[in-house]
């Protein structure tokens, strides 16, 4: 071990965890810069890292196919009773899931240095913010997690000897007999992979992953699962929400936290530039917000992250120029293509595509491949603070006041372009029921429609009708200082199957409609579903979009909507008596409305 530790919890697991794994070696991580050009240089060597030639301090790496997205199926909350997992979540008694796992992590560092990352989601010292300790087997986490979470010996310092963390104990799952050559991405067999989480405990225990959520514990597994059941004890919200800040030509602020399931928008949202002219958005966050109540009684919310671990497809000037600003350098890719120029590629990128390229697979790719040379879930990791509109306040202690909750999917149909809540237990069953065709950023089928309670489906660290019932008393506590909320779409498609609406940068013009409505200046129309712009409502200057395709995006297709009621009333059914009777009551006079 390299330094001594002084803190007597982590001394013990530590010990702990060593007896169990039995790692060649022992090293604290300090966060430091020379720490990770270290590490970066033995991935060099071992050739799983591949230097890029035109983003300075920046790398490539490929993952195993088998090892490319979250693993739901695979994700555990583990509480003593199931019913406080609730019907959303896998579940097995601790005992049982500890036993197996314990299983595997026998031995499972063979070979293998076990590092120890020490790690604040939220500004280190900040009295939000949690320290969480990382023990992971891969080289590849620890560098990621020196982007995506405050790292450092101070983290150390602040915890003393007696201070409190979250374990999270992560391993490959691949141990190195003697003399076994390794592959450049060792993990387990999908069916070995265990994401498990144990909330009665602040637990977390992973195996059998190197990707993203599944392994960079501080992020969904943390700050998410174990985050939210911690909020919902303390009265506060941990939620899959992006953060902005949005400025009128008249200087006002408004603040949005907005709820779209994984690889429907967030990042490009928290970044977007708007098209109005005299508008201006700025970033505080792209994936996760904390929220508390303010000494004012406002909903005050905290990015936790210190970077984005962003989708690359689809990421180009064009759509997001604050998100490749950010990449420019000192950033991490995994799962692009290489081109023969020695830079990163993926679909959706500016420019023609390249004629040749080494694909995600490290096959060759060519403009006649039927393939995609770039893995759809393909992401870079990047450091917040090198986002050119990243906002002044993001690492303000106190954080940003909300405005404004936005809900939100992936529909090809049904879904209007935006709609405002009729009241907040209305807002809460928008949010209960949204629902979302399946993507990439998880393993499985892609394009199926599922209910994703407000974008926390995979992420709930309890029973997710406790969690509706917590909406409604944080709606009770804030009264008349709650955030309007609305619902939006930006993928309704024409019968051709092409988007209606451009989005990215024109969906300011989206948010400058519900600025308004908070500020009661925009008419608006009231449907069964809610309240939505008059067809003329929406700012379309400078728009290239026939008002046929406007009218479709804004179409409250009633008897589509009647279709969804069963499958609504049997999403609603899996809760049973946890599902809050206020959502009952909502559900009853949506069809009351509909007639
Ligand atoms: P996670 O990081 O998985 O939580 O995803 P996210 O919600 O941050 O999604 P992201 O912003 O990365 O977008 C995912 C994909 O949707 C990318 O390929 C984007 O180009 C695409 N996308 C984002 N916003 C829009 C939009 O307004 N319109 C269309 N058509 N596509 C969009
Ligand atoms: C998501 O899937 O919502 C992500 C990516 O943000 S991961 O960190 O892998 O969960
Ligand atoms: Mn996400």
């Amino acid at each position: 071990m390299n330094v001594t530790v002084n803190n007597a919890k982590l001394n013990s697991w530590i010990k702990e965890v060593s007896a169990l794994c039995q790692p060649e070696d022992i090293y604290i991580c300090d966060g430091s810069k020379e720490e990770y050009d270290r590490l970066m240089g033995i991935m060099l060597a071992n050739g799983s890292a591949l230097p890029l030639a035109n983003r300075p301090n920046s790398f490539h790496f490929r993952s195993d196919p088998s090892d490319v997205a979250r693993v739901e199926d695979r994700t555990y909350i583990s509480t003593t009773s199931q019913d406080d997992a609730g019907p959303t979540n896998n579940w097995m008694t601790p005992d049982e899931l500890k036993n197996i796992m314990k299983g595997f992590y026998k031995g499972c560092m063979k070979g293998r240095v076990m590092y120890v990352i020490p790690f604040s989601m939220g500004p280190i010292g900040s009295p939000i913010s949690k320290i969480g300790i990382e023990i992971s087997d891969s080289p590849y986490v620890v560098v990621n997690m020196h982007i995506m979470t405050r790292m450092s010996p101070r983290v150390l310092e602040l915890l003393g000897s007696d201070g409190d963390f979250i374990p999270c104990l992560h391993s490959i799952g691949a141990p190195l007999q003697e003399g076994q050559k390794d592959v450049k991405w060792p993990c387990a067999p999908i069916e070995d992979k265990y994401i498990s989480h144990f909330p009665e405990e602040n637990l977390i225990w992973s195996y059998g992953s190197g990707y993203g959520g599944n392994a960079l514990l501080g992020k969904k597994c943390l700050a998410l699962r174990i985050a939210s059941a911690i909020a919902r004890r303390e009265g506060w919200m941990a939620e899959h929400m992006l953060i902005l800040r949005l400025t009128n030509p008249e200087g006002k602020q408004y603040h949005i936290a907005a709820a779209f399931p994984s690889a429907c928008g967030k990042t490009n949202l928290a970044m977007m530039q708007p098209s109005i002219p005299g508008w201006k958005c700025e970033c505080v966050g792209d994936d996760i917000a904390w929220m508390k109540i303010g000494p004012d009684g406002r909903l005050y919310a905290i990015n936790p992250e210190n970077g984005f671990f962003g989708v690359a497809p689809g990421t180009s000037y064009e759509t997001n120029p604050m998100a490749m600003d950010s990449i420019k350098e000192n950033s991490i890719f995994t799962n692009c293509a290489i081109t023969d120029a020695g830079e990163v590629w993926w679909e959706g990128m500016d420019g023609e595509p390249p004629v040749h390229a080494i694909d995600w697979k490290e096959k060759d790719w060519t403009l006649a491949s039927t393939t995609d040379a770039a893995h759809p879930n393909a992401r870079f990791t990047a450091p917040a603070s090198q986002c050119p509109v990243i906002c002044d306040d993001w690492e303000k202690p106190e954080g940003v006041p909300i405005d404004i909750f936005i809900f939100g999917g992936r529909r090809s149909t049904v879904v209007p372009l935006v709609s405002e809540a009729l009241s907040w237990d209305h807002g809460v069953f928008l949010g209960s029921t949204a629902a979302s065709e399946t993507t990439a950023a998880n393993i499985g089928s892609v394009g199926n429609l599922r209910r994703d309670p407000f974008a926390m489906k995979p992420f709930c660290g309890y029973n997710m009708g406790d969690y509706f019932q917590h909406w409604l008393d944080m709606g009770d506590k804030l009264a008349d200082k709650a955030p309007k909320m609305f619902y939006v779409n930006w993928f309704r498609k024409d019968s051709d199957g092409k988007f209606l609406w451009p989005g990215f940068s024109d969906n300011s013009r989206i948010l400058k409609w519900m600025c308004e409505r908070v500020d009661g200046t925009a008419a608006a129309v009231e449907t069964p579903i809610g309240i939505l712009p008059q067809e003329d409502g929406l700012d379309t200057d400078g728009l290239d979009l026939s008002s046929d395709d406007m009218k479709e995006l804004l179409r409250v297709d009633t008897d589509a909507w009647r279709q969804e009621l069963p499958d609504i009333e049997k999403h609603f059914a899996i809760f049973g008596d946890r599902l809050p009777e206020r959502l009952r009551v909502q559900l009853q006079e949506f069809k009351n409305r509909l007639g």
